[in-house]
């Protein structure tokens, strides 16, 4: 069976995106492929964090994987820092990687410019996140088209690494939805809807209550025509209420257009609403089962323990190759 291999930032609060985007798609490869998910804690600190957030967040994150369709005994789940691998085998590949490789990576520069105090941890991040995906071998790597890159740097090196010291790793690729829903902001359906957003009002959280939602999803912009149909570039708004439908439900958008025909705006978000609150509701109930739960902990440790194992092996065996300890 290939293995996949993904993380999703604590960087806030996991929203509708993250689930119709990202861990809805890895609920589906669990069948398919034996699956690795982690928290990339570690990657959360290249920014300032609030240290005891930042813990609960990671918690919260896990429970919510899991909740969202996630199964514990088809993927392994663990936490980025409970495994000291990751950092050293970042190190041994620092080593290996250019500073001008480094710097074409898009997103730093990206990032760099909305910060004053930029960390040499934010520059090097995407060799650390080669190291979370050398480690385990894994073949493929979930991915938003923002990672694309940084998957890539990780071909790049790991394909070096193989040429100077003999194989060692395996050339992960990326997998990027082909035409995965891109779930828009519902105060401005031009932008992506963000966990780091800073106002977070057009957002929907995942742990968001029924009120909050109703009141977000009625407010959503629109547009000043009345007709409701598919039409990205000059109905972003509505386009966005459809899709968020069709995900849901999974229904094409020319089903969900058709469904929603005869509706006016007003009660097109409500019937969104009520599927989201319905969802949602589901999610939210199994997260309240696990959040604080002993079984919570169990799965952290089994795969604290089960991951611990395989990096332990591959980084010894890097160790020995580049001539490092008595291995
Ligand atoms: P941040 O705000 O920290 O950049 P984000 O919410 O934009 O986070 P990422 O952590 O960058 O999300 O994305 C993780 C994965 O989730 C990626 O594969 C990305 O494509 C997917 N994803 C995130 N937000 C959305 C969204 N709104 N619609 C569809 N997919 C999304
Ligand atoms: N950089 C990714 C999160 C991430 C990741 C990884 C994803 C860290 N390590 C390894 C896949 C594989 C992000 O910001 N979304």
């Amino acid at each position: 069976m290939k293995r996949i291999l993904t993380g999703l930032q604590p960087s806030g609060e996991l929203t509708l995106g993250s689930l119709i985007g990202s861990i809805g798609q890895m609920v589906m490869y669990q069948n398919e492929y034996e699956s690795f998910i982690f928290v990339p804690d570690m990657h959360a600190i290249t920014v300032k964090q609030d240290p005891k957030l930042l813990k609960e967040r990671v918690i919260k994150n896990v429970a919510l994987y899991i909740a969202c369709g996630l199964d514990p005994s088809k993927n392994v789940i663990y936490i980025q820092s409970e495994n000291l691998y990751h950092a050293n085998l970042s190190w041994v590949l620092e080593c290996n990687t250019y500073i001008g490789e480094a710097s074409r990576m898009t997103q730093f520069k990206d990032k760099s410019k909305k910060q004053d105090n930029v960390t040499v941890g934010l520059f090097t991040y995407p060799i650390l996140m080669a190291a979370d995906i050398l480690l385990y071998d894994a073949d493929y790597v979930p991915v938003g088209v923002d990672q694309k890159q940084h998957v890539e740097l990780a071909r790049d090196i790991s394909e070096r690494f193989n040429k100077t010291y003999g194989n060692t790793f395996k050339i992960p690729e990326p997998l990027i939805p082909e035409v995965g829903a891109k779930i828009m902001d519902l105060s401005d359906p031009t932008r992506k809807m963000s966990k780091s957003d800073v106002t977070g009002k057009g957002v929907i959280y995942l742990l968001d209550d029924e009120k909050t939602i109703r009141k977000k999803i009625m407010s959503a912009v629109t547009d000043s025509e009345s007709k409701v149909y598919y039409d990205l570039v000059n109905k972003p708004g509505i386009s966005n209420l459809l899709t968020i439908y069709s995900s849901l439900k999974e229904i094409s958008i020319k089903e969900t257009e058709e469904h929603f025909k005869d509706c006016n705006y007003g009660n097109l978000k409500k019937e969104v609403a009520d599927l989201v609150v319905e969802k949602l509701s589901i999610i939210q109930e199994k997260y309240n089962n696990l959040i604080n739960s002993e079984e919570l902990d169990k799965i952290l440790d089994n795969g604290k323990d089960v991951t611990n194992v395989i990096a332990k092996k591959k980084l010894e065996e890097v160790f020995n190759k580049v001539g490092l300890g008595r291995y």
